[in-house]
């Protein structure tokens, strides 16, 4: 086919092939989503309708694109690792980012009232992202420990500041002093003489945030089949092994969670 005299501005298109070999890890994160918690009335410092439908829409990410190994979620944000030998979209980098952020913000819209009910969509959400590639499994271990670090780190302190404004009724000013220069263990002391808290029984998916692996699980279904000596068809129960996504809140920072699950980091996966 003749090329048009336009045809050279493709020469402008800059390669952003994401180099072989390395895991693609795209993260999203919620835009001014500290705004957007206090328009939608979001509980403070957890909120399991957010938390909620932000894993239904990683997970609609993980089954309408390819390639997806784990997923790990927190606050307002999600990382996504992509198969070190994905071939997907010839492993262009925007291909990868904008895919997965444009499925995630439209299911957020689209998922929205099955979470929130009576509480309305004021304004269209927005989320960023940004790709890191991690050329070893250490690295990756340590890029979703890191993360994980992160929300206990956020978690315990949240917990105790909502506590000391929410029950000692310390304002938000005084609660951010007093907590000024503590250590973990000085907040865990302050949740358990103050408030009569363990940190440790807090629900497992705000101290460790939300996993997603792919699972085989076996779906047992009624099929109506017609016997060839028989005119009438029967019921019959069969047996299919499906793969799906399942949410866990476990730790991953720790060699147990990779020893259990090896097939994540496979190298022919
Ligand atoms: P950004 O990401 O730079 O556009 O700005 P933000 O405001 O999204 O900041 P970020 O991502 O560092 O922090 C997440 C915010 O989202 C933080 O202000 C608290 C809010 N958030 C996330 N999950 C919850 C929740 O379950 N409950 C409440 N109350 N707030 C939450
Ligand atoms: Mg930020
Ligand atoms: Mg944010
Ligand atoms: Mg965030
Ligand atoms: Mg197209």
């Amino acid at each position: 086919m003749a090329k048009s005299k336009f045809e050279y501005v493709r020469d402008f298109e800059t390669d952003d092939t994401c180099l072989p070999n390395c895991w693609i890890v795209v993260r999203l994160d919620g835009r001014n989503f500290h705004r957007f918690a206090e328009q939608h009335e979001f509980k403070k410092p957890n909120d399991d309708r957010a938390l909620h439908l932000m894993t239904k829409c990683a997970q609609t990410v993980m089954q309408e694109l390819e390639d997806i190994a784990i997923a790990y979620g927190q606050s307002d944000e999600y990382s996504f690792v992509f198969k070190r030998k994905s071939k997907w979209f010839k492993r262009r980098a925007s291909k990868f980012m904008t895919h997965v952020v444009s499925q995630f913000a439209s299911s957020y819209v689209f998922y929205w009232k099955d979470y929130f009910k009576d509480q309305q969509l004021l304004y269209p959400p927005g989320f960023d992202g940004r790709i890191v590639l991690y050329p070893s499994n250490q690295n990756l271990k340590d890029y979703l420990s890191w993360r994980q670090a992160d929300c206990h780190i956020n978690n315990l302190y949240n917990t105790v500041f909502w506590m000391l404004v929410q029950r000692s009724g310390l304002t938000p000013v005084q609660a951010q002093d007093r907590l000024q220069g503590t250590l973990a263990g000085d907040k865990n002391e302050i949740l358990f003489s103050e408030f009569n808290i363990n940190y440790n029984n807090e629900p497992l998916m705000y101290r460790k945030g939300t996993v997603l692996i792919w699972q085989k699980v076996n779906e047992v279904m009624t099929k109506k089949i017609k016997l060839p000596k028989e005119s009438e068809e029967k019921e019959v129960e069969v047996t299919r092994t499906r793969t799906k996504v399942v949410p866990l809140h476990c730790d991953i920072i720790g060699e147990q969670f990779w020893e259990e699950y090896p097939e994540i980091l496979a190298e022919d996966s």
